[in-house]
């Protein structure tokens, strides 16, 4: 269903801020280890009111293609031009503005979230509201990136558990798998645990990840290359646990061709991956027709993505804790005046504010900024800027 604003927008300016957060412990993938999250914020004005969005990239391309100044470059160069001063009656006016630009999903939901919070914000009403979100409250899950030993990640486990996670993630990769769950397991027996891979496995390790049957998964999550949507069928054919695809699925077609081969059973949401809500919710959409369970992911995202993370994971569809920790999982400090806060029953609040329903720590924002851009409407009115 076409996703209609209250109002029709017209962007006048588009500020696009890159900043750094250091994070409070590094953290460590099959692709990296992190230690500060700089990322890029989008801030948009219109009709005399503002948005906040983030484009969730990383500085390097080794979780998808793109990057922090890929995204800076297209957005600059195509897609800011191509949505400054259009007539934008809803979701679908901004995903037609940016159709003619191939990939560079994250950039186009940087400007898209933005214009989305815009909206709403203006309208007074809750952007979860505007998406079709249907709960107050979303259960989270926590995702444990590689630690120094086995023990290290045991620890961690049991301290994220007695928070209240709902849900802990176990980063793997090829000689640091079968031992860390095994240790795990020992420890927590019941506790919904799941494994995500970041595509650093081959088909030709089929056997090797069969053995993660043994462990009561409740999923593994992008074993294989994000291309290889036929390896994945062929993968899930050979293991009870069932398939999570991520960096696989960036469009809806994707996910049509993912659910037709029988690539997965569960579906990672991150509406920076996918382009954007309006891509979002055809993808929701689409897994709802065919019970496959969504769930929302995360890319250590600052409040503001979080909270965006907040309003898509509040819609029926997903299922599944999200990957949607606290502000303090991550961040010292976030760039919110409240951070995001866990409650002892491993849920957090939908905020219920217009728009994203937070509030941006101007003060914060500014004193993290490394670099700001500007793009304004050429005849614009310079008093919202
Ligand atoms: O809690 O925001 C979070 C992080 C969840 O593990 C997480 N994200 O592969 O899903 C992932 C991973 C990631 C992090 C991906 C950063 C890309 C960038």
């Amino acid at each position: 269903m076409p996703i209609t604003f209250a109002d029709p927008v017209v962007v006048d300016t588009i500020e696009l801020r890159t900043i750094r957060l250091p994070l409070i412990e590094p953290f460590e993938t099959s692709f990296g280890r992190l230690t500060d999250r700089r990322t890029l914020i989008v801030r948009v004005t219109g009709d005399g009111a503002a948005g906040w969005g983030e484009a969730a990239a990383l500085d390097t391309p080794l979780y998808t293609a793109e990057t922090i100044e890929t995204e800076r470059h297209v957005i600059q160069a195509f897609l800011g031009p191509a949505l400054l001063g259009r007539r934008l009656a809803g979701l679908d006016d901004v995903a037609a503005a940016f159709a003619p630009v191939r990939g560079h999903y994250m950039a186009k939901a940087g400007l898209e979230l933005a214009v989305a919070d815009l909206a709403t914000r203006r309208a007074g009403h809750p952007l979860a509201a505007l998406l079709g979100g249907t709960r107050n409250r979303v259960e989270v899950g926590v995702s444990l990136g590689l630690q120094p030993t086995a023990m290290h990640l045991v620890d961690a486990v049991a301290r994220h558990v007695d928070l209240g996670y709902r849900r802990i993630k176990l980063k793997i990769k090829p000689g640091r798998d079968i031992d860390l769950v095994t240790a795990v397991r020992a420890r927590f027996p019941d506790t919904l645990l799941s494994v995500d891979a970041n595509a650093a496995y081959t088909l030709a390790d089929a056997d090797h990840l069969r053995r993660l049957d043994d462990f009561g998964l409740l999923m593994i999550e992008q074993p294989l290359d994000p291309d290889d949507l036929i390896d994945h069928a062929a993968l899930q054919r050979t293991l009870r646990t069932p398939l999570c695809l991520d960096e696989s699925i960036s469009r809806l077609r994707h996910a049509e061709q993912a659910l037709a081969l029988g690539s997965c059973r569960i579906v990672n949401m991150k509406v920076g991956r996918v382009g954007g809500y309006a891509s979002a919710l055809a993808i929701h959409a689409l897994c709802r027709a065919h019970g496959v369970q969504v769930w929302c992911g995360g890319m250590l995202e600052t409040g503001i993505g979080r909270a965006h993370n907040l309003a898509i994971a509040s819609l029926p569809g997903f299922t599944l804790p999200g990957d949607i920790s606290a502000s303090v999982r991550y961040y010292q400090r976030d760039v919110l005046t409240t951070p995001i806060c866990l409650s002892p029953d491993g849920t957090i609040p939908v905020p219920d504010g217009p728009g994203i329903g937070v509030d941006v720590d101007l003060d914060y924002l500014e004193a993290r900024t490394e670099s700001v851009d500007r793009l304004v409407r050429e005849g614009a009115p310079l008093a919202h800027a």
